[in-house]
């Protein structure tokens, strides 16, 4: 078994609200290694407590004692130092694939969801973060909270735009990865856990291959996911 290991999640108000997107990767990469961790909350201006780090974002995973930030470069290490549980990328030529599959995730999925839900997480964090949450945050998009989201109906027709290259595999198969989840599916699910955590608003059409493979993440390692605490009833 592995020695002991600490995994620095992003919390709201309420301890047990994780709703950090990159936080939820690490947390389903784990529990497909079947890695136990200790689970700090964090907030965002806890910054002193993960400075052992040597930076300021979340996640970092403390494993026997070393500090990895990133939850691509934890990916990487929980595969290169558990090379007997199953597979996070299926393989090494897999790998730069799942990659993409995450720079695509970061780089579309989440900003195209944080359009959506950026005013809710106002709502759910800590009182002591909401001045540094808002000001950082207009100062990234350039414009008031309120003025992100503003036009739902808009935001979510190009979220749906966004989805088009993930709704199209999903046609033919279960998950990104094929028969069963792997590392990439992971990527581009925790956006999805992130919205759910926090917002009430719901992203997919039922009918969308996208919201049939957000069930199955949902439902898997026992219904990790859908049985964390969210904005969301059930
Ligand atoms: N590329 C990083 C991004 C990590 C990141 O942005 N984490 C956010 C939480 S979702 C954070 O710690 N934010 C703290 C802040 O904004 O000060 C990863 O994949 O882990």
């Amino acid at each position: 078994m592995p020695a002991s290991l600490t995994l620095y999640e992003l919390a709201g108000a309420d301890p047990e609200l994780r709703f950090s997107p990159h936080c939820w990767k690490t947390r389903m990469a784990l529990a497909h290694k079947g890695i136990e961790a200790e689970r700090r909350p964090w907030r965002f201006t806890d910054k002193e407590d993960i400075a052992f780090s040597g930076q300021g974002l979340v996640p970092v995973l403390v494993d026997d004692g070393e500090a990895v930030s990133d939850s691509w470069r934890i990916a990487e290490h929980l595969e290169s130092r558990y090379p007997d549980r199953p597979s996070l990328f299926g393989g090494e030529a897999a790998q730069p694939v799942s990659r993409f599959v995450n720079s695509w995730a970061d780089s579309v999925l989440v900003p195209a969801i944080s359009r959506v839900i950026l005013i809710d997480i106002d709502g759910i964090i800590h009182e002591k973060d909401r001045d540094y949450f808002r000001s950082s945050r207009e100062q990234r998009y350039g414009m008031r909270l309120e003025e992100v989201v503003s036009d739902r109906e808009a935001r979510l027709a190009e979220l749906g735009r966004a989805l088009a290259p993930l709704r199209t595999i999903l046609r033919h198969q279960p998950f990104i990865a094929g028969n069963s989840p792997l590392y990439a599916d992971y990527c581009a699910f925790g956006p999805f856990m992130w919205a759910r955590c926090v917002s009430t608003t719901e992203l997919l059409a039922p009918d969308d291959p996208v919201f049939a493979w957000r069930e199955r993440l949902l439902d898997a390692f026992e219904g990790l996911a859908r049985s964390a605490q969210s904005a969301q009833a059930g």
